[in-house]
């Protein structure tokens, strides 16, 4: 946990507000708690008010009158601050001009005195996050990995002093960041996502843009319109005084680093030298993940980090990649099983549907609307769908006019099995052996709590698969 004594000493005695009593906001409930401020904490739904009962907060109604004696607002990242409309707190705290902030804006208010590497952009983040922590532990350096990944800041262990805090920013994270602006900020890309939050799409992506405000290394990709606008702007002195390091992934950029063909090249110096191979690295795979390496590469290569580029492609190597996301849990018989739960929507599971070959998915769920449409182009991808969930109707409809095969499972545990059977039985085909994959472009909540149950499930029910040789296509009998 973190010390915050010198972010409460800030506070002249006042309660900090708290409202949105979930990860962060109980995290945050305890760090200011131990280091001795006294905490007014609430949030709408009465069952999350005894855990922070627990924590140490007083639990009351945050009014005019109560927000009128505290010294800021906490506010967690999904109450909405602007759009549709500002929650009822939003506008009590504009109202009395009570700052309102996140607990990456209170980490930063501590003075730790460590580098800060903060990854923000619409995909990838996660990954890129995890795979920079895991490049700089693997090299003996000290980090704290955290944020909107699911661990909240103020939880975690503070990193040795020469050590780092790599943290995945949302755009929600951002908006609440007054002051706090990462030492070496990252921006993956952009494109159209929690529009209901942000009003447009120019809010969403000037609300990334933040992260590049101030001093510091700005690693920027150049392969989305928006991005190399925000790249113009910081050339020009628009926007920060940063440093800037481009990547792409998808051609050379001048002066900094680019992935072509699986390839990692380094231009920071002038010519394009190529560092090494990511092809067949089963975490990295496919043209996104490119993306997310070339990032990576760039950060852990900058003079603020200064690894040497074969440690860090070498430490690239054994990144296990992250739980639900494409994870590989097992190979029978030089077949990968693929969970890929957080696909939770029609382009996450593209992204897998493009990084593989003769794929046997498994797909459906509670459909979230969006098109398949998308989907279309990589159904040579795909050699059979197991249907399971609510989706099960209409992706069989959309499938029948492409003439995909398929097949209706109803649930996971069917789907796995004749997945398995069949895609043990077609080894010998032509065109390699295949892949089993879960990546069900839609949510979880018809037969699941959660998409992490749902990949917990899979794994569970591939992990006790029968290992035995099933007959191979083709082989005399
Ligand atoms: N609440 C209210 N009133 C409201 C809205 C919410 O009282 O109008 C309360 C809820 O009842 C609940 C609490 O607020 O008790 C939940 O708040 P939250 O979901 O905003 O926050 P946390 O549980 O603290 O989780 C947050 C991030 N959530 C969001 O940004 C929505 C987590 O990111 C993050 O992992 C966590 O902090 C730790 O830092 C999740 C996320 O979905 C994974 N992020 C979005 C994304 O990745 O797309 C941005």
């Amino acid at each position: 946990m973190i010390d915050c004594k010198n972010f409460v000493q800030t506070l002249n005695g006042k309660p900090v507000a708290v409202f949105g009593l979930g990860l962060s906001g109980l995290a945050t409930i305890k760090a200011l708690v131990k280091s001795g401020a006294k905490i007014l904490a609430w949030d709408d739904n009465a069952q999350s008010h005894e855990a922070a009962v627990k924590a140490g907060a007083e639990v009351i109604m945050l009014d005019e009158a109560q927000l009128k004696g505290c010294a800021l607002l906490v506010l967690a990242p999904g109450v909405p601050l602007f759009y549709p409309r500002p929650h009822s707190i939003v506008g009590t705290a504009r109202k009395l001009g009570l700052e309102i902030i996140c607990d990456l804006e209170i980490l930063h208010r501590c003075g730790h005195g460590r580098e800060t590497i903060g990854i923000t952009g619409t995909n990838g983040k996660s990954t890129t996050t995890a795979l920079i922590a895991h490049i700089l532990e693997s090299a003996g350096r000290s980090v704290a990995l955290g944020g909107n990944i699911g661990r909240p800041v103020l939880s975690l262990d503070m990193p040795k002093k020469d050590g780092f805090f790599v943290l995945e920013i949302s755009s929600f994270q951002m908006d609440l960041c007054p002051t706090f602006r990462p030492d070496i900020s990252v921006l993956l890309n952009i494109t159209p996502d929690h529009l209901d939050r942000h009003g447009n799409f120019k809010n969403y992506a000037a609300a990334k843009e933040h992260i590049f405000d101030g001093e510091g290394l700005a690693v920027i990709s150049l392969d989305d319109e928006p991005c190399r606008r925000i790249y113009e702007h910081m050339l020009a002195f628009e926007i920060g005084t940063r440093r800037i390091r481009p990547f792409s992934f998808e051609g050379k950029v001048e002066n900094g680093v680019f992935v072509k063909d699986g390839i990692v090249f380094d231009a920071r110096h002038g010519d394009a030298r190529a560092i090494g191979s990511i092809n067949g690295l089963s975490a990295l795979r496919g043209k996104h993940n490119h993306q997310n390496a070339a990032a990576a590469y760039a950060v852990c290569a900058s003079q603020d980090v200064a690894l040497d580029p074969q440690e860090i492609l070498e430490h690239m190597k054994t990144f296990p990649g992250l739980a639900h996301r494409q994870f590989q849990t097992r190979v029978i018989n030089g077949i990968p099983y693929i969970n890929d739960s957080k696909a939770t929507n029609v382009i996450a599971a593209s992204k897998a549907l493009s990084a593989y070959r003769n794929i046997y998915w498994i797909a459906g769920g509670r459909p979230k609307g969006d098109s398949l449409e998308d989907l279309y182009p990589l159904m040579n991808n795909v050699r059979h769908v197991f249907l399971i969930g609510e989706a099960m109707v209409a992706f069989a409809g959309w499938l029948d006019q492409y003439s995909v095969d398929y097949t209706l499972c109803g649930d996971l545990e069917n789907a796995v099995r004749e997945a398995h059977t069949m895609a043990q039985a077609e080894r010998g085909r032509p065109g390699g052996a295949g892949v089993v994959m879960l990546s069900p472009a839609c949510a979880s909540y018809d037969q699941f709590s959660s998409y992490a149950q749902r990949g917990e499930t899979f794994e569970n029910l591939v992990n006790a698969l029968d290992e035995e040789q099933t007959p191979v296509a083709g082989a005399a009998a």
